[in-house]
């Protein structure tokens, strides 16, 4: 997969490709990540890519032509066709299963603002979607960009060093939250690891994970049960539990 990044901090967003899961990924070939600076292509000694607002009001609009140029070069580095996607707060809200949709893509081209935002007729001519990562504004859309391009690259394949990260993700895939993790020493002042995790049962114990996350769920994000994907058992736990509630709570 290929991820152009047009931004007047390409650094920034070149920073996370450098490390972790999207470092590996990078270094294996499996996702190419690339910035496009618009004041290299900005004309006239000043390279100007912002100016005031018409209208009046505080803080500065970032211009067409050096936006436009930055989206064409970027374009024409490859024959595969792309979708330019900017980040914005005003943008349809990011989830796992919008990473999803976006991962499986051969190309995308990440478009981040900064200042006040893009020149509206930039964003109508050039821009098939807009995204979110979340309900808050940020100082420009790179940050936003760096969460799709780690949240993409982990789903890549072969991204992930062991099969069976991927594997647990399932909880992911399946629109739950994740179970509590463990590791040595199994006894601790602050506490025992459950003593299922070390019984070597592993039908026991994914059972016992699974209700962990079906629990986690329920408790913190019951609206992500709507859609979540259960079948018949974690159905019976679920009705168990809140059977349970409701004679506690009397
Ligand atoms: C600035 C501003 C100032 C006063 C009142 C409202 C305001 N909104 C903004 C604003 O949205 N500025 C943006 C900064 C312009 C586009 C790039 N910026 C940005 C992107 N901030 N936050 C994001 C973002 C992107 C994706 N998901 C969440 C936030």
């Amino acid at each position: 997969m290929r991820i152009d990044v047009v931004s007047l901090f390409p650094d920034f967003v070149g920073g996370c490709a450098g490390f972790g899961v999207v470092g590996r990924a990078i270094e294996r070939g499996l996702l190419t990540v690339e910035g496009w600076n618009p004041r290299d292509y900005a004309e006239g000694n000043y390279r100007r890519v912002d100016d005031r607002p018409f209208g009046g009001g505080p803080g500065m609009v970032m211009m067409i032509d050096p936006l436009r140029a930055a989206i064409s070069a970027a374009r024409a580095a490859d024959p595969a066709p792309t979708r330019v996607i900017y980040l914005s707060p005003q943008g349809r809200r990011l989830d796992q299963a919008g990473v999803r949709e976006l991962a499986s893509r051969e190309r995308l081209l990440l478009l981040c603002g900064r200042y006040e935002g893009v020149d509206e007729r930039l964003v109508q001519a050039e821009v098939d979607e807009e995204v979110s990562i979340g309900d808050y504004v940020l100082s420009g859309g790179e940050l936003a960009a760096a969460v799709v391009i780690d949240a993409v690259a982990r789903l890549q394949e072969g991204a992930l060093n062991d099969a069976g990260s991927a594997a647990q993700d399932s909880f992911a895939d399946d629109g739950l939250l994740d179970c509590p993790h463990y590791t040595k020493p199994a006894s601790h002042e602050l506490g025992d690891v459950p003593g299922v995790l070390l019984s070597g049962n592993h039908a026991e114990i994914s059972r016992w994970r699974r209700q962990q996350a079906l629990l986690r769920t329920l408790e913190r994000r019951p609206d992500l049960l709507e859609s979540a994907s259960l079948d018949d058992a974690d159905r019976r736990f679920l009705a168990a539990i809140q059977a349970d509630a409701g004679h506690g709570s009397r």
